[in-house]
């Protein structure tokens, strides 16, 4: 049974009312948005590893230019999700604290490694392109903040996708050795994408609270077969072969019917099992610990002027 208040606040949300943060809202509409907002925050941030390892070895200086802006573009992405978190009552260093100490969680798509720079083509043309397919319906999520910061991040992020997608096609479009690392990539990265969407529907365990709610828009199936319809053809493009021998079209379902990820492997990542989940935590919290001189002197230096400012 819904109270008086539940119930108003549901009706906004059917009305397509964005709720802000002064707005009254249900505890669990506000944990679910901590949870989901931070872990999106953490996967920004956290994601700038992988593709920051290949700065300094990019294959030329234009190449060089466009990964720095897009790595810094993913800090900027992680800041505006913070702030968005912030005005639900939890301030930036709690959530920070809660990654580095496991508590929260970032995208398990992070915890795979970049062997090489056919990878980063790959992470750009995959790894942004299933980010966007998830990203676009959420900039009509409920909550206004979060869909407002959406709206700009998807724009950066459709750049994002396309320099993946021309750094991979220059090499499936080069030579023989060029085109075979283009194509390993894609075997490695194909099925951390598709799990980049969640557990099937039927294992989401938050889906259908948070579709109530207009906090998610599309539940993961629905965009992990989007992602699958959209990127096939351009794969066909490159010249490059998806590494599902069961992926097919489907005339009467007017999809492509393909392979789910292997679930056991999500979860052993999501876990904290995967290839790289112990380096990006370390690499967090040392950048953390490092940092902690520039926020102490910050904090010294407020209160240094609050105190001057009342004598
Ligand atoms: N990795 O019940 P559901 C980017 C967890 S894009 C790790 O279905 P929900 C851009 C889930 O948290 C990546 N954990 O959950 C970029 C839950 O556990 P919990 C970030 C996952 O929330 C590109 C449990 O499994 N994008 O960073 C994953 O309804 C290149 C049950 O799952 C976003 O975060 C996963 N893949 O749906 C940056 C988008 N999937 O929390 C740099 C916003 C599920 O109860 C370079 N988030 N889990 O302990 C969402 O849309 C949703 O949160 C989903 C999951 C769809 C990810």
């Amino acid at each position: 049974e819904m109270t008086e208040q539940e119930r108003a606040f549901q009706d906004k949300i059917d009305a397509d009312i964005k709720i802000e943060p002064k707005d009254w809202m249900p505890d669990d509409y506000r944990a679910t948005l901590i949870r989901q907002i931070g872990q999106h925050a953490h996967s920004e941030i956290v994601g700038q590893l992988p593709e920051g390892n290949w700065i300094t070895r990019a294959p030329t200086l234009e190449r060089k230019a466009i990964l720095l802006a897009k790595v810094q573009d993913e800090a900027g992405h992680g800041l505006y999700l913070y702030c968005a978190a912030e005005t639900l009552g939890v301030s930036r260093d709690e959530i920070t604290e809660m990654l580095l100490d496991g508590r929260m969680k970032y995208s398990s798509i992070f915890n795979y490694p970049t062997l090489n720079w056919a990878d980063i083509g790959a992470v750009g043309w995959l790894v942004d392109g299933a980010a966007i397919m998830n990203q676009v319906p959420l900039q009509r999520t409920s909550f206004g903040p979060y869909s407002r910061a959406m709206i700009r991040i998807c724009k950066e992020e459709s750049f994002h996708q396309r320099q993946g997608y021309d750094a991979i096609r220059k090499m499936a479009e080069g030579t023989p050795e060029q085109k075979k690392m283009a194509q390993d990539a894609l075997n490695r990265l194909w099925y951390p994408s598709l799990m980049m969407f969640g557990p099937s529907d039927k294992d989401s365990v938050h889906s259908a609270q948070s579709m109530a709610w207009k906090i998610k828009i599309n539940t993961n199936d629905e965009l992990r077969q989007k992602f699958v319809d959209q990127t096939v053809p351009q794969a066909e493009y490159l010249g490059l072969t998806i590494p599902d021998p069961d992926l097919k079209w489907n005339e009467e379902r007017g999809h492509y019917d393909f392979t789910d990820p292997d679930w056991s492997e999500f979860y052993d990542v999501v876990k904290g099992n995967g290839p790289c989940n112990v380096d990006r935590l370390a690499a967090r919290n040392k950048a953390w610990d490092d940092g902690a001189w520039v926020r102490d002197g910050l904090l010294a230096h407020a209160r240094k002027k609050a105190a001057a400012k009342v004598a």
